[in-house]
């Protein structure tokens, strides 16, 4: 009776431990152990990146951790990469809240043997192996500033309310929103008022948005190329009883953004689908890691439900891989997507 007792005490501490990992997968275990690391937790973003990661563990059999700072920082990044480095896994997947920030403890991983991926967020070249991001920059930059110009009859003020100051993918879209602002002549009447950060944060975003108001009060569009910012924004924008004059768009979920889009405040958001950049991050992952798959210009690799990913030289000098999917959330699509993002 005491061995049965026992038993089922360790079988129970055994199931605990299994129910406490980040991911279990259902094909048998191929041994290969991803860390995946996002920006910050609790953000659905990158939860709905994790639903990737987890249709491909199902399918190809690796185990993967995930984890992510409370505060979005590059402190808690670290904390959690060497951790990572600690327990021996196979390949980092890192979206970086610093691309220069992370290269330090990336470059550690990497003599160490992990290979280092980042997705949605690079890691700069010299601690990366490959960046895999949903679309070009410039054209994930470029269809907002086209939307929302379009919007604002292409004259009056324009704001920004970007994620943290360091985001490598937001600071990269905005570079090239404003080069267009400065260079293209479509744009010449708009008058750029910048950007302000919101760090991801709903209440700050919202502050932000508020602060923007006060100071800019005929404020005609805003870019808000975050998810978490972007509903903090909207509902600003109609508390200050600014929505019929002032309109946004940006990169938003579906779920959050809604009624915000049905309502009219933001005529139309934008966004890939993260589950598929966690789902194609997982495959480079596990066939980088099987020597299927080299880190060089050129390289494709097969992922069910894509064609032609291939490696690119990306303009940072590093390899990137894109997606290429951009999918635009109108009164007529956007409830389409609520259940899934
Ligand atoms: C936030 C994060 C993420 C970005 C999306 C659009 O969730 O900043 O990195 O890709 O917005």
């Amino acid at each position: 009776m005491k061995k049965f007792s026992a038993l089922v005490i360790v079988l129970c501490m055994v199931f605990t431990l299994c129910a406490c990992g980040s991911s279990q997968s259902r094909k048998a275990d191929d041994g290969i152990t991803i860390g995946v690391v996002y920006k910050q937790s609790g953000n659905a973003y990158f939860q709905a990146g994790i639903t990737g990661f987890q249709k491909a563990a199902d399918e190809l059999g690796f185990t993967f951790m995930h984890d992510g700072p409370d505060d979005s920082s590059n402190d808690g990044q670290e904390r959690i990469i060497r951790n990572y480095i600690d327990q021996g896994v196979d390949v980092l997947c890192i979206s970086a809240n610093d691309a220069a920030g992370l290269v330090d403890v990336c470059s550690e991983a990497r003599k160490a043997g992990i290979l280092v991926l980042s997705w949605d967020a690079k890691v700069d070249p010299s601690g990366r192996d490959i960046d895999i991001e949903p679309a070009s920059a410039k054209v994930i930059g470029l269809t907002q500033l086209e939307f929302i110009a379009e919007q604002m009859g292409y004259e009056g003020q324009l704001a920004i309310v970007s994620a943290g100051a360091t985001a490598p993918n937001q600071n990269l879209w905005i570079s090239f929103i404003e080069e267009a602002l400065k260079t293209d002549s479509k744009y010449a009447n708009i008058d750029y008022v910048g950007v302000a950060y919101g760090d991801d944060d709903y209440t700050k975003s919202y502050d932000v948005m508020k602060a923007l108001i006060d100071k800019y009060p005929d404020l005609k569009g805003v870019i808000v190329p975050t998810t978490n910012g972007a509903p903090a924004v909207a509902k600003c924008i109609i508390d200050e009883g600014k929505d019929a004059t002032l309109k946004m768009t940006g990169l938003t979920l579906a779920h959050d953004m809604a009624e915000y889009i049905h309502g009219g405040v933001a005529p139309a958001t934008f966004l890939w689908n993260p589950i598929e950049l966690g789902y194609v991050s997982s495959y480079v992952a596990v066939a980088a890691k099987k020597g299927d798959f080299k880190f060089e210009a050129g390289q494709t690799i097969e992922v069910p439900g894509f064609e032609g990913l291939t490696v690119e030289v990306s303009d940072d000098g590093g390899l990137i891989l894109y997606l290429n999917k951009l999918n635009k959330f109108d009164d007529t699509t956007v409830d389409a997507w609520i259940d899934a993002l």
